[in-house]
């Protein structure tokens, strides 16, 4: 009986101690992980003129952004101000595609290049668009040198069309460059605007997905 009435009373003490311990080891690690990165958000977006309202003092080009033709690939980038996704924010960036033998698409190096650094997240954001012909493409996007021979990171980014909507990329850095260029390229011919294209790094939060 006394053995019966010990454990009665010593067990509920023992769940007791363990249980509260746990909680409130996990729970201010998760909070002060996510608050420097939406700080983050607001001040690093790597890309150079992503909504287009900049244009070159010559011409119908956008400032900062060039087009990439590999391999005996044609077509050209506009900036128009055709269908905006946003009335106070207009101009977009029309990428055509005519012919595609390699790798086809837009070039942003930001500012002076961009520093990019090794095992870490960024966050692709952009708008984009097909209509009228509501055609999806994957978009294919890196993150590399000017000469192309040090590839930080690639993705895919599959169903890119029709409507405009906003679609976000995490890419993932395995290898460093601080003069890098981001290219978006076309898995096949065909035309799609893209608008308020940003890129962002989470240099607080390394392992997120
Ligand atoms: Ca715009």
């Amino acid at each position: 009986m006394m053995k019966a009435r010990l454990l009665q009373i010593l067990l509920p003490v023992a769940v007791i101690s363990i249980g509260p311990g746990c909680a409130v080891s996990d729970a201010p690690v998760g909070a002060g992980q996510r608050q420097p990165g939406a700080q983050g958000v607001e001040s690093m977006n790597l890309v150079f003129n992503g909504d287009f309202e900049l244009a070159e003092a010559r011409g119908s080009k956008p400032r900062g952004w060039t087009f990439l033709a590999e391999n005996g690939s044609a077509g050209d980038i506009e900036r128009v101000n055709e269908n905006p996704a946003d009335e106070a924010n207009p101009h977009s960036l029309r990428l055509n595609v005519t012919t595609h033998k390699g790798r086809v698409g837009v070039a942003n190096s930001g500012r002076r290049g961009m520093n990019i650094r090794e095992d870490q997240w960024y966050d692709l954001t952009f708008s984009a668009r097909t209509v009228p012909t509501n055609k999806t493409f994957g978009l294919v996007v890196s993150l590399e040198s000017p000469d192309g021979k040090v590839v930080c990171a690639r993705a895919t980014i599959p169903e890119v069309g029709g409507v405009w909507r906003e679609y976000r990329l995490p890419l993932h850095t395995r290898l460093s460059h601080p003069a890098a260029r981001m290219i978006i390229a076309m898995p096949e011919a065909g035309t799609i605007w893209l608008d308020r294209v940003s890129l962002i790094p989470r240099r607080d939060d390394p392992a997120a997905p």
